[in-house]
């Protein structure tokens, strides 16, 4: 029986996202633990961390609540090195700007280096350099790699890259910044939008993609962001992108990697309950969410 530990990280960093704060606890009440078990997981529930409720956005026009991302980063980090490095770690958001304290966290207890298979519609790949809105939450994984700006000197994340780009594939995107775009493709990411997959297939992308993060890396998390799925099965999200690939597509591309024995991580993020009234989606996620753990 595989153990793994639950923690809710409900961290969002624009005041109009507080919806994704609900997240964890929907969907706990649509019976997530339960649903881990049946796939025979056995769980440790480390419950949601809190954090303070950003109600209006502060800080500079092109790092908007800087402040706040990293004092609830430092939580992340924090409830994220609690976890045990003998369980799967499983972190439900809140939005991808949890990565920073979820990968610091887990760092402190593992060796060796870490990969990631992110699959988003977005990049997630900004700076504040070339942001065209200021939201971190759209520039987490460059910022997990060490580009842009440390959100705090303090914290962890800004004592140098938490990944190598190298070790990051990111499947499913459709909705690229030019700027991003152009620097996501000069780095040495492994970049494979939502049109190539459609074309190659998943799965196929999936074993690739898995064979390349378990010949660079010791150990692996899987980041999935919930607008990575098509709208017309995932209209819960804040950022709906058309033309995604689906629910079936985000289990068979993670399949390798569950494979590799690598895959000490899963994130899942973006699911807003307030957008999501008779909870339809929360239900899919619930079922989406354990048979990737499971
Ligand atoms: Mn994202």
């Amino acid at each position: 029986m595989i153990s793994a530990s639950l923690v809710g990280f409900p961290i969002y960093t624009l005041a109009r996202l507080q919806g994704l704060a609900l997240s964890p606890p929907a969907l706990r009440g649509l019976g997530l633990v339960k649903a881990l078990e049946g796939e025979g997981l056995k769980i440790t529930d480390m419950g949601d961390i809190k954090l303070q409720k950003l109600s209006k956005d502060s800080g500079p026009k092109k790092f908007r609540n800087s402040t706040y991302a990293a004092k609830g980063t430092e939580r992340i980090r924090r409830a994220a090195g609690q976890a045990s490095e003998r369980e799967l770690a499983i972190l439900v958001g809140g939005e991808c700007s949890l990565v920073m304290g979820s990968l610091s966290g887990m760092k402190s207890r593992r060796r060796g280096r870490a990969g990631i298979l992110w699959m988003d519609a977005h990049g997630d790949f900004n700076t504040p350099e070339t942001t065209p809105s200021g939201f971190i939450g759209g520039m987490c994984l460059a910022l997990a790699c060490g580009r842009g700006r440390p959100l705090s000197q303090e914290t962890e994340e800004g004592r140098g890259p938490l990944l190598g780009e190298d070790a990051v594939v990111h499947l499913g995107s459709r909705a690229l910044d030019r700027l991003e775009e152009l620097a996501m493709k000069e780095s040495e990411i492994t970049l494979v939008s939502a049109k190539e997959l459609r074309k190659g297939g998943a799965a196929d992308y999936g074993r690739r993609a898995a064979r390349l993060l378990s010949d660079r890396c010791d150990w692996c998390v899987l980041h999935i962001d919930l607008d990575v799925i098509d709208p017309g099965e995932m209209p819960a999200v804040n950022f709906l992108e058309p033309n995604g690939i689906s629910t079936e597509d985000v289990l068979l591309a993670a399949r390798g990697l569950k494979e590799t024995g690598k895959l000490k991580a899963v994130e899942f993020t973006s699911y807003d309950p307030l957008r999501d009234a008779n909870r339809s989606c929360g239900r899919r996620v619930v079922k989406l969410l354990s048979r990737l753990s499971g």
